[in-house]
């Protein structure tokens, strides 16, 4: 007896997470799932309710043959680079902060790269977090939130409530970040506000 996947043995001399105890040979935990705080590996009922972790692979190549700098993280997708300036900065700070790193702050147009983004921003907010500044405002044109490249932003990924409604918060609140109390969803707010970090893409 295994564990197998697709049918193929899991080798459990390369690579294995399990929990203490785990797993426990019991007849009836012949399934794996994750623990939600840490990862690890327990044996399970294949019969419980739980969510699904799927692995999808790129509709699209060549990709993978695109590396990043050292230090960046690759949306293997699109290709793009990442990396997440960490001081606390207003926007405008922000998006120098990313061109002189040969980016720009970071720009979101499908929903791949938005889920991609979020994870990003999961696993690199490790310390006390606002959230990220994003590439958009609607500073030049009340109401048409553009990227930085002056492109209208088309996907949009807002938190509840936002963009503001109410006249006298819409027309203060020009710059957008994502913000960490709505899982990393969209905020417009004041882009002198020192409150957020970097999020940076660069094409590698
Ligand atoms: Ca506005």
């Amino acid at each position: 007896m295994g564990w197998s996947s697709n049918g193929s043995p899991i080798s459990l001399a390369t690579y294995s997470k399990w929990s203490n105890g785990q797993p426990t040979f019991s007849r009836n935990e012949n399934c794996l799932k994750l623990r939600r705080s840490n990862m690890d590996w327990f044996s399970a009922n294949c019969g419980s309710k739980l969510s699904a972790v799927c692995k999808r692979y790129p509709t699209h190549s060549p990709t993978s043959r695109v590396t990043c700098k050292e230090g960046l993280t690759i949306n293997p997708e699109s290709g793009s680079c990442y990396t997440l300036v960490k001081n606390y900065t207003d926007w405008y700070t922000a998006k120098k902060n990313c061109l002189d790193i040969g980016g720009k702050l970071a720009t979101i147009r499908t929903s791949q790269e938005s889920e991609f983004i979020k994870d990003f921003l999961i696993t690199e907010m490790t310390t006390f977090p606002n959230g990220a500044w994003l590439g958009a405002s609607d500073e030049a044109t009340e109401g048409s939130f553009v990227w930085t490249d002056g492109s209208p932003v088309t996907f949009t990924d807002w938190r509840k409530n936002h963009p503001a409604t109410s006249p006298s918060y819409r027309q203060k609140f020009n710059c957008v970040a994502a913000n960490r109390y709505g899982n990393y969803t969209w905020i417009d707010t004041k882009c002198s506000v020192s409150a957020y970090r970097s999020l940076c893409q660069i094409e590698a």
